[in-house]
């Protein structure tokens, strides 16, 4: 298992940026201290994302934050990103760490107990787990999942546990007394107004 050395994640959607440029929103975040970006453009074409993540890995690397590419792990491997975050659709982790190698880190999203413990015995270095609260891009999956369900993965594996779904910070206090690794968010930095001191703000919290 490799270590997981950050307590944020960022997750980017360009489209909830209201306009601004994705880049841009991304500076604004690393600037505030972020140093965790997954670039998830699920409708981009390969080529698409793969100039997109260029340009991210670029941006990542001088602010000394890691890279990680949602589903693609072709593009992480062309990019040299720090890894891939993986889904239920995505290639098996097993077959994803053949291909990456032993040092690239491979987080799994997941929904239940059980899969984050396939996650576990499969090679997964951390796992996202949610949506914890409300969100309205997950709203048609049904209820959010809670801090209860939250909790039970915590104490169910040894792997870092990051909460995603909702997370705002006004939810960061009962989010981080579960005893989460971390949190990963999208809109509460990318929709902010300010994306630098939301992240500002964020990193105070999960470190206070
Ligand atoms: N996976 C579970 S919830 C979610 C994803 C990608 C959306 C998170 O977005 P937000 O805006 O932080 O609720």
């Amino acid at each position: 298992m490799n270590a997981v050395d950050f307590d944020l994640y960022l997750v980017t959607d360009r489209n909830q940026t209201g306009g601004r440029d994705l880049l841009w929103v991304l500076e604004q975040a690393l600037d505030g201290g972020v140093k965790a970006v997954q670039l998830r453009e699920k409708d981009l074409s390969g080529r698409d994302l793969f100039w997109l993540a260029e340009k991210t890995c670029k941006l990542c690397q001088a602010y000394h934050a890691a890279l990680f590419i949602n589903d693609r792990v072709d593009v992480a491997l062309a990019v040299n990103a720090a890894g891939v975050q993986l889904s239920k659709a995505s290639l098996p982790v097993v077959t994803t760490r053949a291909l990456l190698g032993p040092q690239k880190i491979i987080g799994v999203s997941t929904h239940s107990l059980q899969e984050a413990k396939e996650a576990e015995q499969n090679g997964a270095d951390f796992v996202l787990f949610g949506p914890v609260y409300f969100t309205a891009s997950k709203a048609v999956y049904g209820s959010p999942q809670g801090l209860p369900a939250l909790k039970t993965i915590v104490d169910n594996i040894s792997l870092p546990v990051y909460a995603i779904g909702g997370i705002k910070p006004e939810n960061i206090e009962p989010t981080k007394n579960i005893g989460v690794r971390g949190v990963a968010l999208i809109s509460a930095i990318v929709s902010a107004e300010s994306p630098k001191e939301a992240a500002v703000k964020i990193l105070g919290q999960l470190r206070s």
